[in-house]
């Protein structure tokens, strides 16, 4: 078997050689090599401070929310995903901590602890939905290379700190800034592994709602959600959410490296997404925000159920931000479409829970099927985009409950 090592110069040096689809296909590839484990069957364990989650992979530490948790507005932190691309994370001293702001196009460098962060600037709290891109990869169909996450790679919390853009209103941006890069203390390995870094374009960076949080659901932030501070952009995939976050550069050229150009990338045109012109390639963009999308989370496929008794459904809806206009049910195989109850409503950037009552007047199989809608216009597909990373799965889930 080939080492990682070789595995990672191979991939890099053949992707010259590649174009089109197979270009992403070996970008997911290479990007599923550092958590290369499969999965069987959900096996649980606990790492510290935490409830027993789903193992995907130990190293890196890769752990999905069982979906009985979702029955609460925010998903408790110690049974809350965890997700990370190396094994190497440090625990951090806050006392010899520091955020490092600088980059090229920025003209007064700046460091801070986290006491200054705490003080020295208008502290705020989203409540936002912390979605994995990759979440339900495994039910792509062919499948896909990557952490074969179930529907439990996503949580929704409080998270409190201050406005990435006051920070850096501090550090006098130049005309010439067009993105800002992110770089947390984690890392390979390997030398050879690329660090995780990732970058926003300027505007999503100055965005009311871009945090630099260091607090989760009213906690100061655990390890394994990034201490001291990670970045929150709201209504994106968490890909961009940097934990341990320790340097933030403001650059007039778009950032060069592996997590922006090859992984983390969308076929062109594939969904109707925020664009980030600096990173776009004749065949790719990479990711940004959250699609439309929702689970049911209170049954299962193959579930019995009595006839003649009423059935609550209840489940999730969550968007980029724009706001869940409703969710249709149907009970029928998609015959017919029935409006759920929307839950309270916490947020924009938050998801937000429903329920459905029905009764089911015979025995037999019903199909049950979930499909919500935002504000943009838009609705769940029947069928997910197939994308070689298998990102964005939004697909309506249909589940077969038995009725005896
Ligand atoms: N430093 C660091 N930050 C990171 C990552 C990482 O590997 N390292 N992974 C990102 C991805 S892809 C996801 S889905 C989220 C997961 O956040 P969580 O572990 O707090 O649930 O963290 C993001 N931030
Ligand atoms: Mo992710």
């Amino acid at each position: 078997m080939m080492n990682r090592r070789g595995f990672i110069k191979k991939t890099v040096a053949s992707l010259v050689a590649l174009s089109g689809w197979s270009v992403l296909q070996h970008a997911a590839l290479a990007a599923n090599l550092v958590a290369t484990d499969s999965k069987e069957s959900p096996i649980l364990d606990t790492l510290e401070g935490k409830k027993p989650l789903i193992k995907q992979t130990f190293r890196p530490p890769n752990y999905e929310t069982p979906i009985n948790y979702f029955d609460t507005a925010f998903t408790p932190t110690d049974a809350f995903f965890v997700r990370y691309h190396h094994a190497q994370i440090p625990e951090i001293d806050v006392k010899d901590w520091r955020l490092h702001i600088g980059g090229d196009a920025l003209s007064k460098p700046l460091e801070f602890t986290l006491e200054q962060l705490r003080h020295e600037f208008e502290t705020v709290e989203i409540a936002a939905l912390c979605l994995c891109a990759g979440n339900r990869r495994s039910l792509f169909q062919p499948p896909v290379a990557g952490v074969q996450w179930g529907s439990g790679a996503m949580g929704n919390a409080r998270w409190r700190g201050v406005r990435l853009r006051d920070v850096l209103a501090r550090a006098n941006i130049d005309k010439t800034a067009l993105e800002v890069r992110f770089d947390g203390a984690d890392s390979g390995i390997l030398r050879t592994t690329p660090d995780f870094i990732k970058s926003l374009p300027l505007a999503k960076a100055l965005d009311e709602n871009t945090l630099i949080a260091f607090e989760m659901n009213g906690e100061p932030l655990p390890h394994w959600h990034g201490f001291p501070v990670r970045l929150i952009v709201a209504g994106w995939v968490a890909t961009y959410w940097i934990k341990h976050l320790n340097a933030i550069n403001v650059l007039s050229k778009p950032a060069n490296n592996f997590w922006m150009q090859t992984a983390y990338r969308l076929p062109k045109d594939k969904f109707n997404a925020e664009q980030c012109d600096s990173q776009v390639s004749e065949i790719t963009v990479p990711i940004t925000d959250i699609v439309v999308n929702s689970l049911i989370t209170n049954l299962t496929d193959g579930q019995l159920i009595t006839a003649l008794k009423p059935v609550e459904l209840k489940g999730l809806a969550w968007d980029a931000g724009d706001g869940i206009t409703g969710v249709e049910i149907s009970t029928d195989a998609g015959n017919s479409w029935q409006s759920a109850a929307l839950m309270q409503n916490h947020g924009r950037f938050s998801w937000r829970h429903w329920r459905y009552s029905f009764t089911p007047k015979a025995a037999g199989e019903y199909a049950v099927m979930a499909r919500a809608s935002s504000h943009s216009g838009m609705t769940q597909p029947l069928v997910a985009v197939a994308n070689p990373s298998g990102y964005h799965h939004n697909a309506v889930q249909k589940i077969t409950i038995k009725v005896v």
